[in-house]
């Protein structure tokens, strides 16, 4: 049994912004709570970019109880005008009595100032109540308002020796199906899924969200640095979502010319013979996408790691064996001499699904 303290009112305006996830494009995740007199009068959750802010919400619930009560906020509000108006200021004129923030807004535009509007008008305010864990749930937001580009997960799924495929490309399947329904709720939480023109040549696939109940699915981004995509590819034709080609100013300019013809967006990234990655994600950050999930093969993970660009590694392990001398792996780059220089993740998460084991963690580049 929960006790009733401030993690039991915060915990539940994190468990509102957690459900949230993967629909405010490219603003955070906010869950509020109003408490009066030891009871639960307003609550409400930042929906969709553009609409009101959680703390309105809960506020507008919470009518004139709102005078006095306490506010646990799963962020700190806001302080300025952006798409509508701050927050703190709506705090401050209901005369609530106490804000509880789990974490302090990284957004330039606010960072501090909220929690200082709210304390210079005579309001208490205690922050960093279950804060790890805000943290951890707006991570994306927080890498792509601090620099403008987006956060980037690597997904894959290997047999134990590392094999995304046997040595003839049978890869159906690797992962259980457990494993591959966490994998479309991951697609819904990111606005972008990246895979190489090679996955889409050799499997076309969809690259959509499907679940047992409707999900969100992502921006199909495409890295085809000669434009090579076949006109009847899925992502191309089936309209179920938006697909960015990234290519080179030294792709085919009537072929570049074609595809934009039929609605596809490309994007140039750098002169060179390959895409570059850098330039990508900078443009693609410029896009509005702060968070993509790379699904690729081993050639597009390693190039990814390579560039230092993953924040987060997610690998399903399945209990098998496939060997193969040029059978692919996970992460297909140059790679290093000596172990001392071997990338490491750090704050490993080990789960076990079904027969699989989902590793997790944040890469340390050397
Ligand atoms: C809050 N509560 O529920 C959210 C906040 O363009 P706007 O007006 O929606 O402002 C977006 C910024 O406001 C966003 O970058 C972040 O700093 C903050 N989001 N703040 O007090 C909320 N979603
Ligand atoms: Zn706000």
């Amino acid at each position: 049994m929960n006790n009733i303290n401030d993690e039991y009112y915060m915990g539940l305006a994190l468990d509102m912004a957690e459900r949230a996830q993967g629909q405010t494009g490219i603003n955070p995740v906010v869950g509020a709570v109003v408490v009066k007199d030891g009871e639960l009068v307003g609550v409400g959750t930042h929906l969709k970019r553009g609409t009101p802010h959680a703390e309105v919400h809960a506020l507008n619930m919470a009518g004139s109880r709102a005078e006095g009560s306490t506010v646990y906020v799963s962020l700190e509000p806001c302080s300025h005008y952006g798409i509508t108006p701050p927050c703190s200021e709506r705090l401050i004129n209901e005369k609530v009595a106490r804000v509880v923030v789990a974490c302090e807004d990284p957004n330039p535009q606010v960072a501090g100032r909220g929690i200082e509007m709210l304390r210079n008008s005579g309001i208490e305010v205690a922050v960093g109540v279950l804060r790890e864990r805000a943290l951890q749930l707006n991570k994306k937001f927080i890498k792509y308002i601090t620099t403008g580009l987006p956060y980037i997960t690597i997904k894959t799924a290997s047999t134990l020796d590392g094999k995304i495929a046997s040595k003839s490309g049978d890869s159906k399947w690797i992962s259980n199906e457990s494993a591959r329904e966490i994998v479309h709720s991951m697609r819904h939480r990111h606005q972008g899924i990246m895979v190489g023109v090679g996955t889409i040549v050799a499997d076309d696939p969809q690259l959509t969200t499907r679940l047992a109940v409707p999900g969100i699915s992502p921006v199909r981004i495409v890295v085809d640095s000669s434009l090579r995509i076949p006109d009847d590819s899925n992502v191309l034709t089936d309209g179920l979502a938006q697909t960015i080609l990234l290519t080179t100013t030294k792709a085919n300019e009537s072929r570049a010319a074609a595809l934009q013809e039929r609605g596809i967006q490309i994007v140039f990234c750098g002169d060179g013979p390959e895409v570059d990655l850098q330039q990508a994600m900078k443009k693609l950050g410029e896009l509005g996408i702060s968070s993509i999930l790379v699904e690729g093969g081993g050639r597009m993970n390693g190039a990814i790691l390579q560039n230092a660009l993953a924040d987060e590694i997610v690998l399903f392990l399945a209990p098998k064996l496939i060997g193969g001398l040029d059978a692919p792996g996970s992460f297909m780059f140059e790679g290093y001499e000596l172990m001392k220089d071997a990338i490491t993740l750090q704050n490993l998460v080990v789960e076990q699904i079904g027969d699989n084991i989902c590793v997790s963690g944040k890469p340390i580049y050397s």
